[in-house]
């Protein structure tokens, strides 16, 4: 068996080493990943993909703990994905005892990855979604997804996961900016962290107050919940919360939502490819130098010249 089939074939039986080998191939953007996931993805599909987004220091990666924690009680295992993340995870505590005892060697129940901009070469919004499949291929019932809301990550959370949940916290200032700045429309879940803090229920009726001059009907009217990360509280809420929304997708949302993303990575794939193939096709050819000579020169510009090579590439 070849390198390429022995990590498909160890990832698919949720071996810890070969998931991490695979993730650091699609880090490294190398040619094997795409092969793998070529591979993975007839088995993809079946993991419920939570995104958790909201303000630097709201607690997403504390209540993600929690959640772990909550989940790996009823049985099911976990696939994390830290997108960018300012402060890494403090792992350990959560698991408990005998899952820790386990991680070195094939314990299929909870994977944590970060990924960061300048480790993701090929470009962190992909990197993401493959680390997805990969992660969904496992065998992971659940994949949580965490990025910083909002507009501030390079990864669209609502392009890839199914339920997502804002994770907002009082004091922060900025919850109420957060929420005009697109986390509104993008939120299934809304959560006010730190409710140990002052303030947090007045976080709560403001968000409220949003919502209810939000008239779009989904069919889903996004709740707010209360949570306080650091002790737990409220998490059991949350994932009754997040079981809802699985259990309100699956009435018909749910095709929709994969019929989406399907398109989006479609369009993903196709511009990365055939953008790459032009370009090596120019600069093979010694295009792109003179190209970028007429750019440099102000004779034209790149949208322009972009303009003219599609136009040529549709003559031929
Ligand atoms: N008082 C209080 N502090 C909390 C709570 N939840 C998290 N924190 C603290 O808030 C800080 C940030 O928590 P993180 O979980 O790292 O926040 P994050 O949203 O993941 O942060 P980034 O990944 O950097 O965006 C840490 O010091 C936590 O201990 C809470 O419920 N109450
Ligand atoms: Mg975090």
């Amino acid at each position: 068996m070849g390198q390429i089939e022995q990590l498909v074939q160890g990832v698919l039986q949720g071996n810890r080493r070969s998931i991490a080998k695979t993730i650091t191939l699609i880090e490294n953007n190398e040619p094997e990943a795409q092969k793998i996931i070529s591979m993975l993805y007839p088995k993809t599909g079946r993991a419920h993909v939570i995104g958790v987004t909201g303000p630097t220091g709201s607690g997403k990666s504390t209540l993600i703990e929690k959640l772990i924690g909550e989940l790996r009680k009823r049985g099911k295992t976990v696939g994390v994905v830290a997108v960018d993340p300012s402060s890494p995870f403090t792992g350990g505590a959560f698991l408990g005892d005998r899952v820790r005892m386990q991680e070195h060697s094939t314990d299929v129940g909870v994977f944590i990855r970060s990924m960061a901009t300048r480790n993701a070469l090929g470009g962190l919004a992909k990197a993401t979604r493959d680390v997805i499949h990969v992660l969904d291929a496992s065998g992971k019932d659940v994949v949580i997804v965490e990025t910083v809301g909002a507009g501030q990550s390079e990864v669209e959370i609502v392009e890839v996961a199914q339920t997502v949940v804002v994770i907002l916290a009082p004091g922060l200032g900025d919850d109420i900016q957060a929420i005009k700045a697109g986390i509104m429309e993008i939120a299934d879940i809304f959560v006010v962290n730190k409710a140990d803090r002052e303030n947090a229920n007045k976080a709560i009726s403001d968000i409220q107050a949003m919502l209810e001059m939000n008239t779009e009907k989904t069919g889903w009217k996004p709740s707010v919940l209360k949570t306080t990360a650091l002790t737990g509280e409220g998490v059991t809420e949350l994932l009754a919360k997040i079981e809802e929304h699985k259990e309100h997708l699956k009435m018909g949302a749910l095709e929709a939502r994969r019929k989406e993303k399907v398109e989006t990575e479609l369009a993903e794939a196709i511009k990365q490819k055939v953008a790459e193939s032009i370009i090596e096709d120019l600069k093979r050819e010694g295009e792109w130098k003179k190209l970028a000579q007429k750019i440099l020169a102000r004779e034209t510009d790149p949208y322009s010249a972009a303009d003219m090579l599609l136009k040529k590439s549709k003559r031929n």
